[in-house]
């Protein structure tokens, strides 16, 4: 999964970074530089199941974060700037905006960073009706109207300030649209980078913006990223006590990892044998065979059936005999629609 961080100017994104993944890039100099970082995902499950199963390596699945400056804050007024192309190559945005400056003003800010990419979408799409028109005219080929209708609708529903991700699309429509990477089509978690003084006020203004919410499309954290920025530096068990100390529920990290991945609708399913535990992260809704191809492509390919087993009945059960004995291990068929935490084991021909 690949998180890219966008956001005003001196909004706290690299400080926003350098909580969430755990790095220490400098902040505040006004440099604008990009920076990336990959982190293991916390999960859980994966150690219980090492614990277990004592494998010579454990492999927890991995998340991209990019922290890479672009917007301007100044909404329409800005015009399209310039993102950059690795941008448009994330699975989802984390907008970082102010809510800690004498300046802050989320209401206004928040809008205002949608509304520039709505603005770059359009400059991209217009560029294209304009470009495939005059193609089909030269050459008389009219294959590409089809595209060229769903642009326009997709052209009038930016104008009316909303972005893609809002639109309904046909599985044929969303294929055409794929190459675009529009900004506006991405799911969205705000970050409210609140002052050190806040935190014990989370929880209302997690209310107080609460309306930017809407399901599988948009989320909100709540952060101090100033405070949170200092504590990754610290081992677990101390990070724990401060943030007792200090009220904070979860950590910045956490929260981000948890609601992008719903954000985005991904799951993991786990491996696991003496060679390695590892967890690999596919979409909700992902069946057998697909699964297996995130493993490896052969797999997918010479798919003859998974063997099951849900995380808490491994835990308890510990042995594949006893697993078996109990009835534990089921055998699906290319149907199979994999579950979040599901423990599988492939049989495939090559
Ligand atoms: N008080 C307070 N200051 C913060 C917080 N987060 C960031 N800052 C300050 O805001 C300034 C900008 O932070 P950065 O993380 O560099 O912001 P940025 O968005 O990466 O800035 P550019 O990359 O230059 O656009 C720094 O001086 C930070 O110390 C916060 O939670 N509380
Ligand atoms: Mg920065």
């Amino acid at each position: 999964m690949k998180l890219g961080i966008i956001g005003k100017p001196q909004s706290g994104k690299t400080t926003i970074f350098n909580a969430a993944s755990g790095q220490e890039e400098a902040v505040g100099d006004f440099s604008q530089s990009s920076h990336r970082a990959i982190i293991k995902v916390p999960d859980e499950r994966v150690d219980k199941i090492a614990e277990i199963e004592q494998p010579k390596k454990i492999v927890h699945a991995e998340i991209e974060f990019l922290d890479a400056p672009g917007f301007t804050g100044k909404g329409k007024e800005a015009g399209a700037g310039e993102i950059s192309n690795d941008l448009k190559l994330m699975d989802a945005f984390i907008m970082v905006i102010d809510a800690f400056s004498p300046d802050a003003d989320p209401d206004k800010y928040i809008p205002a960073l949608i509304d520039e990419m709505i603005l770059s979408d359009l400059t991209i799409i217009e560029s294209n009706i304009v470009k495939k028109l005059k193609k089909m005219k030269v050459t008389g080929n009219w294959e590409a109207q089809k595209e060229v209708d769903l642009l326009k609708q997709c052209q009038e529903w930016l104008e009316n300030e909303k972005p893609l991700i809002e639109k309904e699309l046909s599985p044929d429509d969303e294929k055409m649209l794929r190459g675009y990477t529009f900004l506006s089509q991405k799911p969205l978690l705000i970050v409210l980078n609140i002052s050190e003084d806040k935190i014990d006020e989370t929880d209302s203004i997690y209310e107080k913006y609460a309306h930017f919410v809407s399901k599988s499309k948009r989320d909100l954290a709540v952060i101090c990223g100033k405070i949170e920025a200092e504590l990754v530096s610290l081992d677990e068990e101390e990070y724990k006590e401060f943030m007792v100390d200090l009220g904070i529920k979860s950590p910045a990290v956490e929260q981000v990892i948890q609601k992008a991945y719903s954000l985005i609708g991904l799951i993991s399913f786990i491996t696991t044998g003496k060679p390695a535990t590892q967890a690999w992260t596919i979409k909700k809704g992902t069946p057998a065979p697909k699964a297996a191809g995130a493993i490896h492509s052969d797999i997918e390919k010479g798919f003859i059936r998974a063997e099951v087993t849900s995380y808490e009945d491994y835990i308890e059960y510990k042995t594949p005999a006893a697993l078996k004995a109990a009835g534990k291990s089921r055998l699906e068929g290319k149907d199979y629609i994999v579950q979040d935490g599901d423990i599988i084991l492939f049989r495939f021909n090559v």
